[in-house]
């Protein structure tokens, strides 16, 4: 897709479309005040007070109407420059305006005004010459947006918009947009009970549906199972701590906006953990360790919570309660580079057990001439840096740099992934950890006797749970290979009055063999049965009727296809086996 706000005509174009959206609302709304109108990457948008009227998707048509009804009639674009108290007394009505005039030094800036017809807008420019130029536009979506973003103002609304050359662009992007929603994992996630959310359990907490739960418990397996043969010991910790325990962590002082606010119960001050290293530090301090102990790898599948911005949390990709699949490793300064390439190769593995290829490895650095966002060791970040990116080239892999990007306690390395909605988010981390062991005073013996400061590598390789169901279900279009799909084989009886027996031996004999599996015995016609699941998610769709049942065969469909197979019994068993049990793409 287009990045509009990076393409200058593009640019210009979308940002005199705001004006237009803006001027066709004032026309249709009379009490409407503005606030700000922005380029985005996707196009534009406005918001607005309109006072007691909420606009919704119904409304944007009408809108629309009037954009193009003052397109056609060309009128000119005029830029007015202004002082202050012009500026001031021009848009002494609204107050939002002045808000933002007040806020503008002329001494700095030219306070500049658009004006169209009976229309006039203050803007910094530049604009289209005439509203003409405006022809080929859509208006995509309305939304509620806090003025200024913040949460105690009132709400504004924020209609979206996007706004190219020609008929052809326009109409390439609005494809592409579709193809996004469709692809979009809340949408996916309701068509196929994946998760569900209710305003009384609140914003960002997603709850996990059956079908959903089928397909987390198989990713917990999945990724437990490859830690246990990595030597990875796991734990089950509190998901509170005490206040106490995060101003040990230092989250208490650099974190605390990004968590709930604490409780208190008896004399002890709670709060709802953002993280887990905290309670991971004091497992590893349980215990004496030698050099030799060393690596010690402590893993959870560990409930966080996080405050994430109301206009921030997302379906299942940003909630402000999530489950990491988290560890905690304890090195000894030499055992860095071997540790940190097996949790390279191990994100490696596991993408390629999903078929992903769709993402970045982002190499976070620190910048060395921030002395107060990192502390200051220069020989420890240096030879840590270049630990790193020594283990990256060893393994071939392609990364990318951002420098002061780094955590103030050491250099990390994301995965970075592009949703089909949005902004691109961090799916699997890896983050070098000088300061949190030294915090906690952890220590291992060393072989000459003395006490030494383990190293401690915080790593997530699906991230949490959350994001990358939602991440797999975009990538899959709600298709999950057969291994993840909450149920891989339908079964259809082509007659309910003399195929259902067989059905239910077909049924019994696919449970016993652990096989997650439905009988459709629905009083309804068998060409509509099958459309609906073969066209639904399910990988295998059984037919069976007197053949299959006089042979002891069956007959079946793959998802999204016509074509019908039959196979014995056991020779479908065994392939639906084996597919299950290699994790077949
Ligand atoms: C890896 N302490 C480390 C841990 O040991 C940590 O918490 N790192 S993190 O802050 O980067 O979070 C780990 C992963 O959680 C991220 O890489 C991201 O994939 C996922 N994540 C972060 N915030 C959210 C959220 N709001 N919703 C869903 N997933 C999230
Ligand atoms: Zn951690």
């Amino acid at each position: 897709m287009k990045n509009i706000k990076e393409d200058e005509k593009l640019n210009v174009l979308n940002h005199s479309c705001a004006h237009l959206l803006a001027h066709a609302v004032k026309h249709l709304y009379p009490q409407a005040k503005f606030w700000v109108g922005p380029v985005i990457e996707s196009g534009f948008y406005y918001d607005i007070d309109l006072g007691d009227v909420t606009l919704t998707e119904e409304d944007l048509p009408s809108i629309e109407k009037e954009m193009k009804k003052i397109s056609k009639s060309d009128k000119l674009i005029k830029r007015i420059e202004l002082s202050k108290q012009e500026a001031l007394d021009m848009f002494k009505d609204d107050e939002y305006k002045v808000d933002l005039i007040s806020r503008m030094d002329e001494n700095d800036t030219v306070i500049s005004a658009y004006k169209q017809d009976d229309f006039i807008d203050l803007c910094r420019g530049p604009h289209m010459n005439s509203t003409k130029a405006m022809k080929y536009f859509k208006l995509l979506k309305v939304s509620g947006a806090y003025w200024k973003g913040d949460a105690n103002n009132k709400m504004l609304q924020r209609i979206y918009g996007i706004c190219f050359e020609n008929e052809e662009d326009l109409n390439e992007c609005l494809r592409e947009i579709e193809e996004a929603k469709e692809r979009d994992h809340r949408k996916i996630g309701k068509d196929l009970s994946i998760f569900m959310s209710h305003d009384l359990v609140g914003k960002g907490m997603p709850m996990w549906l059956p079908n959903g739960a089928i397909v987390r418990k198989q990713l917990e397996n999945y990724i437990y199972e490859k830690e246990q043969k990595l030597n990875y010991l796991h734990v089950y910790t509190p998901c509170v701590g005490t206040v106490d325990l995060y101003k040990t962590s230092g989250h208490w002082d650099h974190y605390k906006e990004n968590m709930f606010p604490s409780m208190k119960v008896d004399t002890e001050e709670f709060v709802l953990r953002p993280m887990n290293c905290p309670h991971h530090m004091l497992i590893y301090g349980n215990e004496l360790h030698s050099y030799k102990d060393l690596p010690i790898r402590i893993g959870e599948f560990a409930a966080d919570f996080r405050y994430e911005a109301s206009g921030a949390v997302k379906g299942l990709e940003r909630v402000r309660c999530m489950c990491q699949n988290d560890a905690h490793l304890f090195v000894r300064p030499d055992q860095i580079g071997d540790e940190f390439k097996k949790v390279v190769e191990l994100i490696l593995d596991v993408y390629k057990d999903f078929g992903l290829n769709n993402y970045k490895f982002r190499l976070s650095l620190r910048d060395p001439e921030d002395k107060e966002k990192y502390f200051d060791d220069d020989e420890m970040w240096n030879n840590a840096e270049n630990k790193l990116r020594e283990v990256l080239n060893e393994l071939g892999v392609e990364y990318f740099e951002a420098i002061g990007e780094a955590a103030f306690y050491g250099p990390k390395l994301d995965v970075e992934v592009k949703p089909a909605i949005g902004p691109e988010v961090t799916l699997s981390t890896c983050q070098l950890d000088f300061l949190l062991p030294r915090r906690f005073e952890l220590t291992y013996v060393d072989s000459d006797g003395s006490k030494k400061t383990p190293v401690v590598i915080h790593r997530a390789i699906l991230g949490t749970f959350d994001r990358f169901t939602a991440f797999i279900l975009e990538e899959t279009k709600g298709a999950l290979p057969t291994w993840l799909s909450p149920v891989q084989v339908n079964i259809i009886p082509v007659n309910n009055e003399y195929h259902l027996e067989y059905c239910n031996e077909i049924f019994d004999l696919l449970k016993e063999n652990n096989v997650r599996v439905k009988l459709d015995d629905r009083e309804e016609k068998l060409n509509y049965k099958m459309r609906e699941s073969v066209i639904s998610k399910v990988p295998y769709t059984l037919i069976l009727g007197d053949k299959e049942r006089d042979a002891k065969t069956i007959s079946y469909r793959l998802r999204g296809s016509n074509e019908t197979f039959n196979l014995s019994i056991d020779e479908f068993i065994k392939k639906l086996s084996d597919e299950i049990k290699n994790k077949s793409l």
